[in-house]
C-alpha cells in the first residue's frame, strides 16, 4: 500500500554505511521533494550526510533504468532495446534451463554485494532462488572479510563497544578509518567526548578529513599497522603498564606474547612504520594511562595482504590494559553480530540439493571468468558494480566481455557493469519497497515500507527472484512468502538473545527498535573463541597455517621503512585508493551535484615525489603499473609520508578517460577470510 500524495514519511538509509540513518521523506504531489534526517532516531538524531540529502536526485534521475532491456550492441557499448518483463524473465529462465541441462547449475553464478543493505534484498529471496537453482556460490569477501576474521580469532564474537558508550572515552584512537566521511555520527559522539576533555588520535597513511581534526595525527607506511601495535605492546609490557589481573582472568597467551614482543623495540618498529620511536613510546604510555581508552578500527587497514593480522593485532590492545572492563573503553571493528538474524530461515540452504558446489571469491571475479574450468557461463549481478569496484578491473572487463557469457544485471542505472549485460532489469529504490535494516555499528533495527510507487516498471530484488522462481517452476511455498512473512522469519531467532523482543508489530509501531543490549553485560564471559577467552595466542590460527601470536608480516607488494625501493624499482610508489566523501563506493558517481563537489579524481602526491618527476600541482598525470593505468590530476601535498600516493573515490568511466582506480589494484587475497587487498599496490606516476 502506498502512502498519501503529500506528507512526511519515515524511511531508512539503505546504503552500505555504518550509520544506517533514520530518514524523513518529504512528499509533494506524490513525489519525494526532500530527504532529511529523522530526529527520532536516538543515534543519528536527525543529521544525515550530504549524499543522502541529494537522494531524490538519484531516485528521479533521468538516466534511471525504468524498463527491462536487451542488448543490441557489442558488450560494453551500452546499446539496448526495451523489452517486456515477460520476455525478459522467459529469456533468463530459458537460458538457465538450457545451461543446467547441458552444463549443470554450477555454470551459473550470482554476484552481489550491499548496494542495498536491506536484509530481504540481499539475504532473502535471492538466496532461496540460487540455493534451489543449485548455482555456484559466491564468497562475498570484498569489504570486511579479512578484518572480521582477524577480530574473531582474538575476540570470537563479532561485536565490540557500543556507540553510546564512546562519549565516555577520554582517549579515542581512530585507526585506518576516515569517519568524517564514512561514519559521521561516530564523529558527532567523538566531538561530544572531546568537549569533556577527550583526545583524538588518528593513525592513517594520509591526513584524511578525520586526521585533519585530530589532536594528534600519526602518519605511517601502508600495511605496517601490526608492527606499530606490536611496538606499543612492547612498551606496555616493558614498562609494566599492563593489567595483570585482567590478563590472567580473561586472556590466554599473555606469557607467550610478553616474550614475543620483546623483539618489537620502538627503534625497530620506527624503522618499519616511519613513526618516530619517541612517538611509539608516547602513544603506548598515553594509551595505558588514559582511561577510558577506545580504539575505532576502520576498513582501510585491513584491505592489505596482512590486513587480517593488522586487525587481529590491534584488537589485542584493550586486553593488555583491561580496557574491556571500563565503560567507554574497548574497541570496535564491527557491531554486526549483535543484530544477527535467522539467516537459515531467510536463505533456506536446504533447498540446495547438492551442497558440494564450488564457491567463487568475488575478489577474483575477473580471473574466475577468464580461467575457471568448467567455465562460468552465466552471471547474475545485483546490488554491485564489479566493473568499477572489483580489484584488477582490466581482468574483470575482459571476463565480462566474453561472448559466451550470459549476463543479467539488475540495477537502478546502466552502470559500467550493466553495459556488458545481455539483459538489464530495472530495480526499485529502497523507498519503493518493504525491507528490514540493521546496522553494523549502532543497535537499532528499522523497518522500511514503500513511500512512493515503483518507478516505471522497476521491481525489487524480492519480486525479481519470486518471478524467476515461478518461471523456473520452483513450487516450494517459500517462494510465495511475502515481505512481512520473511521479516518475521528473520526476527524469529532464539540463538541471538540481543534480538529478544524485536517484532514486526513493534517495528510497525515504532519504526526503529533497539536490540536488547542487557545481554552485553555478559560479553567477556560469553566470548566464542575456542578457549572462551580473549586469545592473544590462537591455536586456531596455528591450525590455519598463520602465526598464532600477533606478528608483523610485510606486504607482498609494497615497501616498509626497512625495505624501501631501490633506485631501479619499477614501481616505487605505494598506491592507496580509499572512498571519497561524496560518493558511496560507486553509487552517486552519476549524480551531478555530488560529482561537482568532488570535481575530478585527484592523486595526492608528496612534494618530494612530485619534484622527482617534474610534476606540479594541478598537472594531469598518469598512474600506472603492469595491470593498467589511471588518469588523474595531481594534488601536490604533504599529507602522506614520501613514497605513498593516494586517490580517493570510485569513479565511473567518462569520455574515454581511464578513470578506474581498480585498473591498478591486485586481485590477490588477504592473509585471512579471502579478503581484498586494494591498498597493497605499487605504481609509478608521470605527467601526461
Ligand atoms: N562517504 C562515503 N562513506 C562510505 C563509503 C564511501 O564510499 N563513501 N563506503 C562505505 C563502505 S562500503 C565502507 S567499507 C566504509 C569504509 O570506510 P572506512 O572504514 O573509513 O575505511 P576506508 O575509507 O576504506 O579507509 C579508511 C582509511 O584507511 C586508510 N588506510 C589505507 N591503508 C592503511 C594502512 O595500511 N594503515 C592505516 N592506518 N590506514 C590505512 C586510508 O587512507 C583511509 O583514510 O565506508 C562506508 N561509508
Ligand atoms: N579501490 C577501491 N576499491 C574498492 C573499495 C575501495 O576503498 N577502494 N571499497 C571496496 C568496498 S569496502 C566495497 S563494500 C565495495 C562496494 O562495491 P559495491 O557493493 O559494488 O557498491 P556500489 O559501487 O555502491 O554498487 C552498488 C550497486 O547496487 C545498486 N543497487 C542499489 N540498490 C539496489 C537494489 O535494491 N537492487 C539492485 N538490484 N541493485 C541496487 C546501485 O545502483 C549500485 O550500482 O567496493 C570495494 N572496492
Ligand atoms: S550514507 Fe550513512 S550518513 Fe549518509 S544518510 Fe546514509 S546512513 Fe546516514
Ligand atoms: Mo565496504
Amino acid at each position: 500500500m502506498i502512502r498519501e500524495e503529500n506528507g512526511i514519511f519515515p524511511a531508512v538509509c539503505p546504503l552500505d554505511c555504518p550509520d544506517t540513518c533514520g530518514l524523513l521523506l518529504h512528499k509533494e504531489n506524490g513525489k519525494i521533494v526532500k530527504v532529511t534526517g529523522n530526529p527520532d532516531h536516538p543515534i543519528t538524531q536527525g543529521a544525515i550526510c550530504n549524499k543522502v540529502r541529494n537522494m531524490a536526485e538519484r531516485v528521479y534521475h533521468p538516466e534511471r533504468v525504468l524498463h527491462p532491456m536487451r542488448r543490441i550492441g557489442a558488450k560494453g557499448e551500452g546499446k539496448f532495446e526495451v523489452i517486456s518483463w515477460d520476455e525478459a524473465i522467459a529469456e533468463i529462465a530459458g537460458r538457465y534451463r538450457k545451461l543446467i541441462r547441458e552444463h549443470g547449475p554450477e555454470s551459473i553464478l550470482p554476484y552481489n554485494f550491499y548496494g542495498n543493505m536491506g536484509i530481504l534484498s540481499v539475504e532473502g529471496m535471492d538466496k532461496r532462488f540460487f540455493n534451489r537453482l543449485g548455482s555456484s556460490k559466491l564468497h562475498r569477501a570484498i569489504c570486511t572479510a579479512a578484518g572480521n576474521t582477524g577480530w574473531n580469532y582474538t575476540m570470537g564474537f563479532g561485536g565490540g563497544t557500543s556507540p553510546e558508550d564512546t562519549v565516555k572515552a577520554k582517549l579515542i584512537i581512530v585507526w585506518g578509518g576516515n569517519l568524517v566521511s564514512t561514519n559521521m555520527h561516530q564523529i558527532a559522539l567523538i566531538e561530544k567526548a572531546r568537549k569533556q576533555g577527550a583526545k583524538l588520535v588518528v593513525i592513517d597513511v594520509h591526513r584524511n578529513r578525520t586526521g585533519q581534526r585530530a589532536d594528534w595525527f600519526i602518519p605511517l607506511y601502508p600495511g605496517t599497522d601490526s608492527a606499530l601495535a606490536l611496538g606499543m605492546m612492547h612498551v606496555l609490557f616493558a614498562r609494566n603498564l599492563v593489567n595483570e589481573g585482567f590478563l590472567k582472568r580473561y586472556t590466554i597467551g599473555h606469557e607467550e606474547l610478553r616474550e614475543h614482543v620483546k623483539t618489537y623495540t620502538p627503534e625497530r618498529v620506527s624503522a618499519i612504520t616511519g613513526v618516530p620511536a619517541g612517538d611509539i613510546e608516547a602513544l603506548a604510555v598515553m594509551y595505558a594511562e588514559t582511561s577510558p581508552a577506545y580504539i575505532h578500527m576502520g576498513n582501510g587497514l585491513q584491505h592489505h595482504d596482512n590486513g587480517g593480522m593488522a586487525i587481529r593485532t590491534i584488537s589485542c590492545l584493550p586486553a593488555l590494559t583491561g580496557q574491556w572492563l571500563v565503560p567507554g573503553g574497548g574497541a570496535f571493528k564491527s557491531n554486526g553480530a549483535y543484530a544477527n538474524m535467522n539467516s537459515e530461515a531467510l536463505e533456506l540452504p536446504d533447498l540446495r540439493q547438492d551442497d558440494h558446489v564450488r564457491t567463487i571469491n568475488m575478489n577474483r571475479i575477473g580471473e574466475a571468468l577468464l580461467t575457471l574450468d568448467p567455465p562460468i557461463r552465466a552471471m547474475f549481478v545485483y546490488c554491485s558494480n564489479p566493473a568499477v569496484v572489483a580489484p584488477d578491473t582490466g581482468k574483470v572487463e575482459r571476463g565480462l566481455s566474453r561472448e559466451d557469457l550470459f549476463m543479467v544485471v539488475h540495477d537502478l542505472f546502466l552502470t559500467d557493469t550493466a553495459k556488458y549485460a545481455d539483459i538489464v532489469l530495472p530495480a526499485t529504490s529502497t523507498f519503493e519497497n518493504t525491507d528490514l535494516y540493521s546496522s553494523y555499528w549502532h543497535h537499532y533495527v528499522q523497518l522500511q515500507e514503500p513511500v512512493i510507487p515503483a518507478r516505471g516498471e522497476s521491481k525489487s530484488n524480492v519480486e525479481v527472484f519470486r518471478l524467476l522462481a515461478e518461471a523456473m517452476g520452483f513450487e516450494e511455498e517459500a517462494f510465495r512468502d511475502t515481505e512481512e512473512d520473511m521479516i518475521r522469519q528473520a526476527l524469529d531467532f532464539s540463538e541471538n538473545p540481543y534480538l529478544d523482543g524485536i517484532t514486526l508489530e513493534g517495528l510497525k509501531e515504532h519504526r526503529m527498535v533497539k536490540l536488547d543490549m542487557r545481554h552485553q553485560k555478559h560479553y567477556l564471559d560469553t566470548l566464542s573463541t575456542p578457549s572462551g577467552k580473549i586469545e592473544l595466542y590462537s591455536a586456531k590460527m596455528a591450525e590455519a597455517g598463520l602465526p598464532p601470536l600477533p606478528t608483523y608480516i610485510p606486504l607482498q607488494e609494497g615497501y616498509d621503512g626497512e625495505n624501501r625501493p631501490g633506485e631501479k624499482a619499477t614501481y616505487p610508489l605505494m598506491f592507496v585508493s580509499p572512498p571519497n566523501h561524496s560518493f558511496l563506493n560507486s553509487t552517486f558517481g552519476n549524480v551531478e551535484k555530488l560529482k561537482a563537489l568532488e570535481k575530478s579524481p585527484l592523486l595526492q602526491i608528496h612534494p618530494e615525489d612530485a619534484a622527482a618527476r617534474g610534476i606540479e600541482d594541478g598537472d594531469e598525470v598518469v598512474v600506472w603499473n603492469d595491470r593498467g593505468s589511471y588518469q588523474v590530476k595531481a594534488a601536490v601535498e604533504s599529507k602522506m609520508l614520501p613514497g605513498t600516493v593516494v586517490s580517493q573515490g570510485l569513479w565511473w568511466e567518462q569520455g574515454g578517460q581511464r578513470r578506474r582506480v581498480n585498473a591498478l589494484t591486485p586481485d590477490r587475497l588477504a592473509d585471512m577470510g579471502g579478503g581484498a587487498v586494494f591498498f597493497s599496490t605499487v605504481v609509478d606516476v608521470k605527467r601526461q
